[in-house]
């Protein structure tokens, strides 16, 4: 198999994904800044023109990285990262889909409303930037009373592929400036043992 891969948050959680679970796997770096993932040849593989895609012996391609992600998981069960008793497999499930759909999308309203990148293919509003803010802020201060019951990872006990949905989130939440608010010290202590573990750097 092998990973068509770019310098960009979402083929990133699939890099932490396969370095929490200890994998290296053949990878091909595309260019998403210059075209590369517009080809003919990557639409092909992903017709959506996005990172990752993983590509099997066999021809098969899947994209979306949490797909990918399940896809190991089911190759590779330990460390299990999608839980194995139904109520984990739940919560888990859970918390990576607040993740993803609440702060993910937050931040990343930002991101197509500001960055260079999205200019000439979305509309962007000032106003919507603007916003995008103001609900990430709400969403960490929300996040923030969740955590203050001390768990360590966001879905409970154990490290999850929810914490590793929340490591890009908060990278990208470096790149658009969004703050983590002082008051905010169980997002802050999560947020620091996130970028303790060597996957961060994946
Ligand atoms: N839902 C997809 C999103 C993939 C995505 O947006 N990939 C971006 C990088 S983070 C990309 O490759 N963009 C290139 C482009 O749009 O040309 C996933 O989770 O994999």
């Amino acid at each position: 198999m092998k990973l068509y891969n770019a310098a960009a948050p979402n083929p990133r959680r699939v890099r932490i994904f396969l370095a929490e679970k200890g994998l290296e796997i053949p990878m091909t770096d595309v260019d998403i800044m210059a075209g590369g993932s517009r080809t003919p040849e990557f639409l092909a593989r992903n017709s959506l023109g996005e990172c990752p895609v993983l590509e099997l012996d066999n021809g098969t391609c899947i994209a979306e990285s949490i797909a990918i992600c399940r896809y190991l998981e089911a190759l590779h069960p330990t460390p299990a990262l999608f839980g194995t008793t139904p109520e984990e497999i739940g919560r888990i499930e859970m918390w990576n889909r607040r993740r993803e759909l609440k702060l993910s999308d937050a931040v990343g309203t930002i991101a197509l409303h500001t960055f260079d990148f999205f200019a000439d293919r979305v509309k962007q509003v000032p106003a919507m930037a603007e916003a995008g803010r103001e609900r990430s802020i709400r969403l960490l201060n929300w996040l923030d009373g969740e955590l203050a019951d001390g768990r360590p990872w966001v879905a409970g006990d154990d490290f999850s592929v929810a914490d590793i949905t929340g490591m890009t989130a908060m990278l990208l939440s470096d790149f658009t400036r969004v703050a983590i608010p002082d008051t905010a010290t169980h997002v802050a202590r999560w947020n620091a043992a996130l970028r303790a573990r060597p996957s961060w750097n994946a």
